[in-house]
């Protein structure tokens, strides 16, 4: 089935971002993502505009650009403080990470986060014709599909999660599991990036809830749920486009000249403790006090722009950041040379492939991630002549896909860090150009057009997909 035979497909996520500004710096991946998928789809894009109000009133507003129309609202501080910073970012977000050390579970996030999902029920619904087709993306909006359902829409609904789903045993931990999950069987599909988010899921469903599996369909009393693992991509003609644009070469060129022939590891994450930035910069100072020899041949551009600024544990990862490359600098750095080149702010995406081109090495070590698109886009990047090595954590979705070419470690190793790199600055180009061909092959074929059709072919009843 064919995605234009869709009347309408009506995305619904926690931040619209228009696709006119999809080139503007530090967006997430999911951003990143939708603008892509929107450009193809006649429809809508909901959701919170960013703004506050004192009073919600569900005025929406309207805006259409390149052929794409937005319609958001604006929620209170009270809303943001108990939806956003509170139940999404400090309840769900670490424990879907395996952080139950971080997470907060306080009755009025979830009391919260349960009255924004009504009050963009509430405003989207009037939107919804009924041949339209409903895409909600992402946890903050869990609950949306029964809010919906609530509200009388029968049309079909597909929710895509685009971060971890955790072990049953973890997911216990959070006060209204059963509640949460119990309000995804109002969904006809629900996509993960992995098998194993995926398989998690359903562990917890048949366990704690009595469903059962039959393939790719799971049950629930009268509700039947297609389940599919459904590995987002980027867009690679677009990013291999962005890495020969004119910017690309000046950003390479600018790269390379500071180099002065050193070789150059990049890290590009959004500043957040799941990225396992800490843990990066350990394994490379491990690196640096084990092999002398290597030391002053490299140096490491971190790129970092800071993210839900609101939320302390994210302000002590900035602070402990800053403590800890302005510490290595200060060990090692020479009056030529310093090891860590720590930056802070979002770069257009023209920029950042030149900036990934010129690396020799992309570091990309999350603890856990739903997937990464960076470990992507640095493979899209490359000279297919003289392409640069991927080390990858095996935590991140991405691996499943990667891990032909990358070099995979763990990322709570140092060891295994100091050593890949060793391992990707001594490797022989026949080898790099080997490993890459493979990653690449992945990156081009499973792109994100790739993703949004297998993803909203399900949503039209397609029950093979996934298989
Ligand atoms: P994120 O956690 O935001 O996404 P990721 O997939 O790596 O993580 O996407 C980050 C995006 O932001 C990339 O496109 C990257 O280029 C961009 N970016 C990061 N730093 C930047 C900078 N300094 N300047 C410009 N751009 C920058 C969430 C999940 C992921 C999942 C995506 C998509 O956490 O696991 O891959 O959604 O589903």
């Amino acid at each position: 089935m064919e995605c234009h035979s869709l009347s309408r497909l009506i995305i619904i996520s926690n931040r619209v971002s228009a696709p006119t500004d999809s080139n503007s710096g530090a967006q997430g991946g999911l951003a990143v993502a939708l603008a892509a998928a929107l450009r193809e789809y006649k429809g809508m894009w909901f959701g919170w505009s960013g703004e506050t109000t004192d009073h919600f009133t569900g005025h929406i507003n309207f805006q259409r650009a390149q052929g794409v129309t937005t319609a958001t609202v604006d929620l209170e501080e009270q809303d943001i403080d108990e939806y956003y910073n509170g139940y999404a970012n400090r309840t769900l977000w670490p424990l879907f990470h395996y952080r139950i050390d971080l997470a907060e579970y306080e009755r009025g996030f979830a009391g919260g986060y349960q009255r924004v999902n009504d009050r963009f029920a509430d405003t989207v619904r009037p939107l919804i014709d009924p041949d339209d087709v409903v895409w909600i993306q992402d946890y903050h909006m869990f609950p949306l599909g029964s809010s919906l359902r609530a509200r009388g829409c029968k049309n079909r609904i597909g929710f895509f999660l685009h971060i971890p789903w955790p072990p049953r045993r973890l997911l216990g931990v959070l006060p209204e599991a059963a509640e949460l999950v119990r309000h995804l069987f109002d969904y006809d599909v629900i996509g993960f990036h992995t098998e194993e988010w995926l398989e998690s899921f359903c562990d917890y469903a048949i366990v704690e809830l009595g469903a059962t599996l039959d393939g790719h369909t799971l049950t629930l009393g009268e509700r039947v749920l297609h389940v599919m693992a459904d590995p987002i991509g980027i867009d690679a003609t677009e990013f291999i486009e962005a890495s020969h644009s004119p910017t690309a070469r000046l950003a390479f060129r600018r790269m390379r000249d500071s180099a002065v022939g050193r070789d150059m590891i990049v890290g590009v994450d959004r500043l957040d403790y799941s990225k396992g930035l800490e843990e990066r910069f350990l394994g490379y100072e491990r690196f640096l006090k084990t092999y002398p020899e290597e030391r002053k041949e490299v140096f490491l551009l971190q790129i970092a722009p800071p993210s839900r600024g609101a939320v302390e544990s994210y302000q002590k990862i900035r602070a402990a950041l800053e403590g800890m490359s302005g510490r290595i600098n200060g060990a090692f750095a020479d009056v030529d040379w310093v090891p860590i080149r720590y930056v802070n702010q979002g770069y257009p995406r023209d920029q950042l492939a030149g900036i990934y081109r010129a690396a020799r090495i992309g570091l990309v070590t999350p603890l856990r991630d739903g997937m990464n698109l960076v470990a992507k886009e640095y493979v899209a990047a490359q000279d297919p002549e003289d392409p640069g090595v991927l080390i990858l954590s095996r935590f991140a979705g991405a691996a499943t896909q990667l891990q032909g070419g990358a070099i995979l470690i763990n990322p709570y190793s140092a060891e295994e860090i100091s050593d890949a790199i060793v391992q990707a600055l001594k490797m022989p180009r026949d080898e790099r150009i080997t490993r890459w061909r493979t990653m690449m092959d992945n990156v081009v074929n499973e792109d994100v057009v790739w993703w949004r059709k297998r993803f909203t072919q399900a949503l039209m009843g397609d029950a093979k997909v996934g298989e």
